[in-house]
């Protein structure tokens, strides 16, 4: 694929547009991926979001944490999310020391296989980086340096597969690279030893309870999940729980992973957070979710919450008699008008309907046409109106009630 850019050749007609070939595509079964963030108490975030894009642009998988991260919650999503490495942007002072924390950490984790590279503009100075490349930290890019320069970097330091890892050194670590094996497996087309193990997922032992939260783009679903989260670490001082969230690919691109950036009571070591890209397939999520959520649901986790991407009307992401127990429709009420009820599939199928951001005017008329379209299917559906983003929201507790009441009428 040629990929057309600005490399321009001056001849002495005009100015001539060189397509530069795309880079070979890297050996490797899947895309490149990158855990990227801002470090604590700085909300510079306008850089790494424009870097981003970019990486997306050339292919690469972001996991995008947001700004205002600590050491901590950055480490334990980069080994959660199996990333190659760590791109941090830095504006507001103590990068010396916090990049070097969290190559430290890394590093105590047994993950110094991740590495650390970043920037930020003028405050990194060139004593700086000395440092801070003397803690670790492979890469700074200074101001001025142009976005290719960062792609072909990360291209040509991370677009080949690791040479052999050491052993994974806790559960959390060897279930994500579990994880990336499957991912792989699907990429290269060829099913793994590893997903060979995993058998059918229907009869395999199971020990999490698996919902699935879906609905269309911009109804609040991570943010009600993260709620969730709280409500269930709040009430089970030793339970686990793992949320597997989608986000689209770009057609032919990359992805930007960005549930992370949301949530605030998902970064707790008692949550395992991965983060998936559809690679191509629609309907919500990717090809490799199925035997992802099979083995999460064999692991040790209380709940399994899986999030689709935002879907269309025709979704029905969640298989009839899969491996999901509950399914959770997050609607908006902006869905337009009343005939569009008729038209979501969704409605049909969830087990629990949701309106969210019931402080919006339209609420109250969305609850009761949505109400009059479940009492067409004549099954036991609930309705719950939600206001996800409002502390202790009490639709949120009604939520949570339901499904962990029905976890213990299911024991
Ligand atoms: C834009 C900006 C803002 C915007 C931020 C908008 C946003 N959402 O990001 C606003 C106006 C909100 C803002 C606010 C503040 N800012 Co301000 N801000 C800047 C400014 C002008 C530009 C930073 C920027 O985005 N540059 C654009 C990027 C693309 O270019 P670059 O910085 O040259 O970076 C290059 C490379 O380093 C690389 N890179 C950068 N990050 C990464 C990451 C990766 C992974 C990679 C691969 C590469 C890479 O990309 C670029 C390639 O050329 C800088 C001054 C400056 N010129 O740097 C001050 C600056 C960073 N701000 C500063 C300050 C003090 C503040 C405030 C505290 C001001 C105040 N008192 O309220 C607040 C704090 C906000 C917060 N919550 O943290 C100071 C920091 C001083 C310090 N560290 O000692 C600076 C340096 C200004 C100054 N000279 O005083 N700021």
């Amino acid at each position: 694929m040629l990929e057309w850019n600005a490399i321009a050749r001056q001849s002495n007609a005009a100015t001539i547009l060189i397509p530069r070939p795309a880079p070979a595509a890297a050996h490797m079964a899947s895309p490149i991926r990158l855990l990227t963030a801002v470090p604590i108490c700085d909300g510079h975030d306008s850089a790494i979001n424009t870097i981003n894009l970019e990486f997306i642009r050339h292919g690469i998988e972001v996991i995008y944490l947001g700004y205002h991260r600590s050491v901590g919650d950055i480490v334990r999503a980069a080994i959660q999310e199996d990333v190659r490495a760590i791109g941090i942007s830095s504006y507001n002072g103590g990068h010396v020391e916090f990049f070097g924390e969290v190559v430290d950490l890394l590093r105590k984790r047994g993950a110094s296989d991740i590495k650390v590279f970043g920037g930020g503009g003028g405050t990194i100075t060139q004593d700086d980086a000395v440092a801070m490349k003397r803690k670790g930290v492979d890469k700074i890019f200074f101001a001025g340096t142009s976005l290719e320069e960062m792609t072909d970097y990360v291209r040509g330091h991370f677009g080949k597969p690791r040479k052999k890892r050491a052993r994974a050194t806790t559960p959390d670590m060897e279930l994500a690279r579990k994880l990336t094996e499957i991912e792989d497996s699907y990429a290269t087309r060829k099913r793994s030893t590893s997903n060979k193990k995993i058998g059918n997922p229907q009869s395999a032992i199971r020990n999490s309870r698996v919902v699935g939260f879906t609905g269309p783009g911009g109804a609040g679903k991570t943010t009600l999940i993260d709620e969730l989260v709280l409500r269930f670490l709040n009430q089970n001082p030793k339970g686990r729980m793992a949320i597997l969230s989608h986000d689209p690919s770009v057609v032919g691109e990359g992805a930007l992973l960005g549930d992370r950036a949301t949530m605030i009571n998902s970064q707790d070591d008692r949550v395992f957070m991965r983060s998936m890209a559809t690679r191509g397939q629609a309907g919500g999520l990717s090809p490799a979710t199925h035997d992802c959520l099979a083995l999460l649901a064999q692991s040790n986790f209380d709940y399994v919450i899986i999030e689709t991407v935002g879907t269309g009307q025709e979704a029905m992401p969640f298989r009839r008699n899969g491996i999901v127990d509950l399914t959770v429709l997050v609607m908006n009420p902006d869905y337009g008008s009343r005939l569009q009820l008729q038209k979501i599939v969704m409605l049909d199928l969830a087990d629990i309907v949701v309106v969210n951001k019931s402080d919006l005017q339209r609420a109250r008329t969305a609850h009761t046409e949505i109400e009059q379209r479940l009492e067409q299917n004549r099954r036991d559906q609930r309705l719950i109106d939600t206001v996800a983003k409002r502390h202790r929201d009490p639709g949120v507790d009604r939520l949570f009630a339901l499904i962990s009441n029905q976890q213990e009428a299911n024991k």
